[in-house]
């Protein structure tokens, strides 16, 4: 039988209503004891705290950055001198401040990329920042970002390309040891990491040593990825391990910044593997899955994920941005935003304008959220207070006027898992009922789901949950109207 529980209508004085709202009368009045959150079961699997800490960041910045920069490439062979390396006017402060300004929270850095160039100055090989020009020698792009970050409240990722088309050892039994010895170097020089990024690009041909030619390896065994794994668990226990199938976080398997409507955070880790076939499977999870992994979209500013000066006139305007935000972050995932910094080893003008522009445009389109204060824990703007739904129950409020909105936000109280998969929103107008309408599958809620629609005239709003794993937590219900 279908119920619906109404959340406002206590006859209060209109300044309660309007401002300070039924919930904080409550907590005025009640004992502290009758006010703790209901009791529900967590519903498995469960993100670590590590795993919710990761999705509240929502938006984080990439940059891709080395030798690539200078030779106009994107794969580069791995054959080209460093000495070519040579930024005239490189400063991660400008780069941190861009993204601070662009509430990105953090930055991952290329730190060796499918080439084998590293950017720090590494003990296992010649082929890096020490042999370039850049400082003479004495530059190191992971220490100078690190501190860059510290400075700006940003926290730090790090990317090593499990592919190295340099070295001539590279598919031979001797280079698993030297991936895992340069990633420790990362993990324990440079403070704390948020994430550790291992992308799944396999080629098969590069210069290996000067052998030029083409190697295959087993990417599910070669790489001896879980070692790798517990390293990072040792160093770093707080940092996202991404690949295709995670553990922590995984792709979803696009590199546009979308992600599934429908958008689970679970894999059945134990099928996925890095070079994962099946890119769609990744796009919307496993809604059977053992594991929590949520999926990460990453996408870059340009059409490349390094500088080209021929792609300046292609950089993606903050409409396009604002667009991939709703698609990734709207959709319980992440957003990773690449930026390719310039020969001068400065983000172009044109990325940080717009980057910037974009997250004024969010701020300005989420400014004002009508249910805010409306009485129960779902709108009160705390994502660790939550009202319990039953399935086949609807939540229903109500609001002061009629108001125009065109953007719904919805967010389940992750820390005791994703529940619901099938939902549905309506709204009264002052006349009827009629559904919200979302040209969008209305199924995942997840950390975060944003709907955008045209603008609509509510009086009353009801979400109604249609199918779930178990009692929904609402952590939020926030509607707006973008301007
Ligand atoms: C892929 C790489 O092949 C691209 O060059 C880029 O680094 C992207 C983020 O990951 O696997």
């Amino acid at each position: 039988m279908r119920k619906t529980q109404t959340i406002f209508t206590l006859p209060v004085s209109p300044l309660l209503r309007e401002g300070l709202g039924v919930r904080l009368l409550l907590l005025l009045l009640l004992p502290a004891a009758l006010q703790a959150q209901p009791s529900i079961e967590p519903c498995p699997p469960l993100p670590s705290p590590a795993q919710v800490a990761w999705q509240q960041m929502e938006t984080y910045a990439f940059v891709h950055f080395g030798l690539n920069t200078f030779t106009d490439q994107e794969w580069g062979y791995g054959d080209v001198s460093p000495e070519k390396f040579n930024p005239t006017d490189l400063d991660c402060e400008q780069w941190a401040e861009t993204f601070v300004k662009a509430g990105m929270k953090g930055v991952i850095l290329t730190a060796k990329h499918h080439d084998g160039f590293c950017l720090w100055p590494t003990r296992y090989t010649d082929y890096s920042i020490r042999n370039t020009p850049y400082r003479d020698g004495k530059g190191d792009l992971v220490g100078q970002l690190a501190e860059a970050c510290r400075k700006h409240g940003l926290r730090m990722g790090v990317y090593l390309s499990p592919w190295d088309r340099h070295q001539a050892f590279y598919g031979t039994a001797l280079y698993p040891s030297y991936y895992l010895m340069q990633m420790e170097e990362l993990l324990t020089q440079y403070g704390d990491l948020f994430e550790v990024w291992l992308d799944g690009a396999n080629g098969g041909n590069g210069w290996y040593g000067g052998a030029r030619e083409e190697r295959r390896i087993d990417r599910r065994t070669y790489y001896n990825l879980p070692a790798v794994y517990d390293l990072i668990r040792k160093h770093q226990p707080q940092a996202l391990i991404f690949s295709d199938g995670g553990p922590g976080c995984r792709w979803t398997g696009n590199e546009k910044g979308v992600a599934g409507e429908t958008n689970w955070a679970f894999l059945r880790i134990a099928e996925v593997y890095p070079g994962y076939p099946n890119a769609g499977e990744l796009n919307v999870g496993h809604a059977d899955g053992d594991t929590w992994v949520a999926s990460e979209c990453d996408v870059s500013i340009r059409p490349g994920w390094f500088y080209h000066a021929k792609e300046d006139s292609r950089v993606k305007t903050p409409d396009e941005l604002t667009d991939i935000y709703y698609r990734s972050v709207g959709r319980n995932s992440t957003m990773l935003l690449n930026f390719p910094v310039d020969r001068r080893g400065r983000i172009h003008p044109t990325d940080s304008a717009n980057a910037v522009a974009f997250r004024q445009r969010i701020q300005r389109e989420l400014a004002h959220n009508v249910l805010l204060h409306r009485g129960g824990a779902e709108t009160d703007g705390d994502f660790a207070t939550y009202t319990p739904i039953e399935t086949g129950q609807s939540l229903e409020l109500k609001l002061p006027r009629r108001t125009s909105v065109n953007r719904l936000l919805l967010q389940e109280y992750i820390p005791l898992g994703q529940r619901v998969g099938q939902f549905r929103v309506e709204y009264h107008d002052g006349h009827r009922w009629l559904s919200l309408p979302t040209d969008e599958q209305t199924t995942t809620i997840g950390y975060k789901r944003i709907l955008r629609f045209p603008t609509v005239q509510v009086r009353r709003l009801r979400l109604t949950i249609i199918k779930a794993r178990a009692t929904t937590c609402l952590s939020e219900m926030a509607a707006y109207e973008a301007r």
